[in-house]
């Protein structure tokens, strides 16, 4: 781990005060599972292992997914203590998020996003520290700037794509962020048909979403009509099967009703292998369809640009090995997962090695694609890897993970997670140069490791030490709703700054000197610019009259670490936070008569509680 400043702690000198803690802890009771010998020293080394010291900072940085409460947390590992949390889809009333201008436009009339899978922004297929792309199921994308780890672009709702599951997968050069529709619909949005129509008239689309190189901008890239199946999760190819993008679907049944049953008739269902290459060069050709004012390829007219490789019925993760070689896919109820082999697949392609065609797409032949099929245990969902041809898979059914490895398929450990683990995230483990080390295993539930919070539990998600033959499960950490997918990346990767630099400010309504603060007005519009320094809002009072349109432009003009300042406005719902240097405005009406005092809600110095004024509606 980093040491910070002088207070130089050696790892002995840590393990030392570990032991004690623990061996106080032993007096009177002893911690639930701690056991006298062996055990007792297990715990001391894995406690040594992930301690890190008051003043020390973590070797990595852990984005996961905050799911349906539409944010990311941030963690430190080893130490899995939560950082901090980045709203993406949802208000956060702790950062302001969601109640100044900007961010209330970005948000559009969500107030909520349910976030599955974060995506840090790749180089030659490794992480390289820029941004951070995450997806909603409302369709939409959201691109984090890793320099401030604030979300600066939210796009979407996309048309055609329903259900925006499998996503935010980018390529290895940050090219595209993936899409797709979990839920097929009859497209575009808004036309009607009903359920009987299901298995003619819905369809499903997967898409890339194009990713400026310089500034991360997104826009629409490609759009492919597929049949109506539910397409559950991405990833892009890498290395040898860089130019490709790869989705699970289930209910290839094309079945309405209880899916649970009326979409597992069949043995197999699909992953789409998408050439998203040969889909960029038809879309620039002008192929496709207009469809909800996009333009939409139709495989039937567009050959060579989707096939269906079969895999085990109801898969859920695919996952691409470090190389590229392999592609990792599995029924979730089974019991094994198959290693699919991209030389084969290609040369199935190139023999037209087809079984029949989906409406239009060929369907290659299982037999002549798979290399492996690897009994890991049942459920199998995610798999991620380690630098040495190791992979982890989770396993949801026996709660556990499996590690196993490439090319002799052996499965070589397995350790229990608690409880019924979904996805799971290696160090580095989704590039093509994974660190081992760690992993964490994303758990749905957590039932009562932790003291009792009442019924609504969060869920855990366990750090297991991969740095030797056997894993080692080393601590809980609970997570709140919900952890879905996360990536973790060396934190010397990341360059955050600290204060936003006063000669970078370009906003327009920007002040950075208190006597050009004040209040200015056209017609009804009055615009106040206001000026943030310890411990002073200036102007210390404004007034505006009943029914005006006010916009408050705030600078917090400190250069200053951590030197936060907040403006709450009482009874009219306002709250902007504006870190040093930044400037943020908020527009509403005045439309309660009265007076209202406004105030800096982050305690900012000895005379914080000094930093408030009063507007005067008449
Ligand atoms: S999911 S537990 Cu939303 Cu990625 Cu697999
Ligand atoms: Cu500024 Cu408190």
């Amino acid at each position: 781990m980093k040491m910070r400043g002088t207070g130089t702690v050696l790892a002995t000198a840590a393990g030392i005060v570990v032991l004690g803690l623990l061996a106080g802890r032993c007096a009177p009771s002893a911690p639930k599972g701690a056991k006298k010998g062996g055990a007792q020293s297990d715990i001391a080394a894995a406690a040594m292992k992930v301690y890190v010291a008051p003043g020390d900072l973590d070797e990595y940085y852990l984005f996961s997914s905050g799911g349906h409460s539409g944010q990311i947390f941030v963690y430190g590992v080893p130490s899995m203590r939560h950082i901090v949390t980045i709203p993406v889809f949802t208000p956060y009333p702790g950062t302001g998020y969601g109640f100044d201008d900007d961010s209330k436009k970005m948000l559009g009339e969500f107030t909520w996003g349910d976030a599955h899978h974060p995506a840090l922004s790749e180089t030659k297929g490794d992480y390289d520290g820029r941004w951070l792309f995450i997806n909603d199921m409302n369709g939409r994308i959201a691109r984090i700037d890793l320099r401030d780890f604030k979300t600066k672009e939210i796009v979407g709702p996309i048309p055609n794509v329903s259900g925006n599951h499998a996503s935010s997968f980018v390529t290895p050069n940050t090219e595209y962020a993936l899409m797709g529709s979990r839920f097929s619909i009859p497209i575009p949005k808004g036309t009607v048909a009903g359920i009987d129509k299901y298995a003619t008239e819905y369809k499903g689309v997967v898409a890339g979403i194009k990713i400026d190189p310089q500034t991360g901008h997104m826009s629409l890239g490609w759009q492919i009509l597929m049949p109506p199946f539910d397409y559950d999760l991405g990833d892009a190819g890498k290395l040898a099967s860089d130019g490709w993008a790869f989705f699970t679907s289930y209910n290839t049944e094309r079945a309405t009703g209880k899916l649970e049953v009326t979409a597992s008739q069949r043995d197999r269902d699909y992953i789409a292998a998408v050439d998203w290459r040969a889909a960029e060069k038809a879309i620039a050709e002008g192929k496709g369809d207009t469809i909800g004012g996009v333009k939409v390829l139709d495989p039937k007219k567009v050959p060579g640009v989707v096939y269906f490789m079969p895999c085990g019925k109801s898969p859920h993760g695919v996952d691409v090995a470090p190389d590229g070689k392999y592609i990792i896919g599995s029924g979730k109820l089974a019991g094994i997962t198959t290693a699919f082999n991209w030389e084969k697949v290609q040369t199935a392609i190139r023999n037209k090695d087809f079984t029949g065609d989906e409406d239009g797409i060929p369907v290659l032949k299982y037999e002549s694609i798979k290399d492996a099929e690897v009994p890991v245990g049942l459920g199998p969902l995610h798999t991620q890897f380690g630098p040495d041809g190791y992979a982890y898979t989770s396993l949801f059914v026996d709660s556990a993970i499996a590690k196993w490895k490439l090319g002799t398929w052996e499965v070589v450990d397995k350790v229990p997670m608690s409880y019924s683990i979904g996805h799971l995230c290696a160090a580095e483990g989704d590039t093509v140069s994974p660190d081992g080390k760690w992993l964490v295993g994303l758990n749905k539930l957590s039932h009562g490791r932790h003291l009792s919070v009442g019924p609504s539990q969060p869920e855990s998600s366990q750090l297991v030490d991969i740095s030797e033959e056997k894993m080692k499960l080393v601590l809980d950490a609970f997570t709140e709703p919900e952890p879905h997918y996360a990536q973790m990346v060396k934190a010397d990767k990341l360059h955050p700054i600290e204060v936003y630099p006063k000669e970078e400010n370009k906003h327009p309504l920007a002040v950075w000197d208190v006597k050009d603060a004040g209040l200015t007005r056209t017609g009804s519009k009055v615009l106040v610019k206001m000026v943030e320094v310890r411990s002073t809002i200036t102007p210390t009072d404004f007034e505006v009259k009943e029914g005006d349109d006010v916009t408050l432009a705030i600078t917090n003009i400190e250069q200053t670490t951590d030197m936060l300042h907040g403006l709450g406005l009482l009874d009219y719902n306002i709250n902007v936070v504006v870190d040093p240097g930044e400037t943020k405005t908020v527009t509403f009406k005045a439309k309660k008569k009265g007076v209202y005092p406004y105030y800096c809600t982050n305690f900012c110095s000895a005379l914080h509680q000094e930093m408030q004024g009063y507007m005067i509606v008449r």
